[in-house]
């Protein structure tokens, strides 16, 4: 008898732990902001970092800490694309890094490091790797490819100086008209492929988003049919100096805005890189926000909802365990 209490705790804890665990932050999304009541944020609290002072085409190598929730998307264990974390299970990225590489175990996340190609002797680098559970692509309309995909972390990511997550808000209309902005990654740092050379450190370079009747534009003059749609939006400099090129794909594009961090881009493609007048293109975040709330509380609410049956069965098979014989 005097067994069974702990016994049953015992096994309630086990299903705890299966389940994952209560209160995370992604069920506890409300916006902190004031004046903003209308719009939302993901989760709660994000966009902090560390004031440290200190292609990516131009730009400059970054300092640890600076842009904390900047991820390494690993394909077997080599940098592939960017990310950016967006709660303790949530990466987001975007959808072209998969191909057809669609199976999660391919793939692990780094965050906290600033260079890609951590040394074998390492082992914090390597202790902060996440392995992935599911790749969620969008697929809102089936006509249309957004170029966006979030990956649900198989355990859950401990925040630290170097580990925080990004803020994504439902709406940018209360966005100041000029907010710093900028784009990191450990792309190559020209179209011809120049790599990242060794010690493989982020890079940053700030850029400036353009309104789309700009963008469409520009781009008009070399592809006469392509349409820049509000799905997407550009980001530069006119004259080329600022840019993202192949490996900074998936990763964020951020704005300060009232002392806080939001990611309002994915780096998503462009023509060539560091051209003059061709802007890189960036999945719009915000417009996706729907999206991806619904995908990050869906995934937590099946969770939830199996809590009370399998609390239930639980105890069920506990008292047969426990009957007296
Ligand atoms: C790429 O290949 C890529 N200049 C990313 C960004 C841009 C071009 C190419 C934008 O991943």
């Amino acid at each position: 008898m005097g067994v069974r209490i702990p016994m049953l705790l015992l096994v309630w804890l086990l299903v705890l732990v299966v389940l994952g665990e209560p209160g995370s932050p992604e069920e506890s999304r409300t916006s902190g902001l004031k004046n903003t009541t209308s719009i939302r944020l993901l989760s709660m609290p994000c966009g902090h970092r560390n004031e440290i002072r200190s292609l990516i085409v131009g730009g400059t190598e970054s300092v640890r800490g600076r842009w904390p929730w900047q991820a390494s998307l690993r394909l077997r264990k080599s940098h592939h694309c960017g990310g950016s974390l967006l709660s303790h299970r949530w990466v987001l990225t975007a959808a072209h890094c998969f191909g057809k590489f669609l199976d999660p175990a391919k793939w692990t996340v780094q965050l906290g490091q600033l260079t890609s190609k951590p040394s074998l002797w390492d082992r914090k680098a390597y202790s902060d790797r996440y392995r992935v559970k599911d790749i969620i692509i969008n697929s809102e309309n089936t006509k249309k490819f957004h170029d966006l995909a979030l990956l649900r972390l198989a355990s859950s990511v401990t925040y630290s100086k170097y580990i925080q997550p990004i803020c994504v808000r439902s709406s940018t209309s209360t966005v100041q008209r000029q907010p710093s902005c900028w784009v990191t990654g450990w792309g190559v740092l020209q179209e011809d492929l120049k790599p990242l050379p060794p010690p493989y450190h982020l890079r940053e370079v700030q850029v400036t988003v353009l309104n789309n009747s700009r963008c469409y534009e520009l781009f008009r003059r070399v592809f006469f049919h392509l349409f820049i749609s509000s799905d997407v939006f550009c980001a530069g400099a006119e004259d080329g100096s600022a840019d993202t090129c192949r490996g900074d794909s998936g990763g964020p594009l951020v704005c300060n805005m009232d002392g806080l961090w939001y990611q309002i881009g994915v780096v998503s493609w462009g023509v060539g890189c560091g051209r003059p007048s061709l802007p890189g293109v960036y999945t719009n975040v915000t417009r996706h926000y729907n999206w991806i709330e619904s995908t990050m509380t869906l995934s937590g609410a099946v969770r939830r909802e199996l809590a009370p049956p399998l609390l239930f069965l639980t105890l069920h098979w506990a008292r047969w365990l426990l009957r007296p014989t």
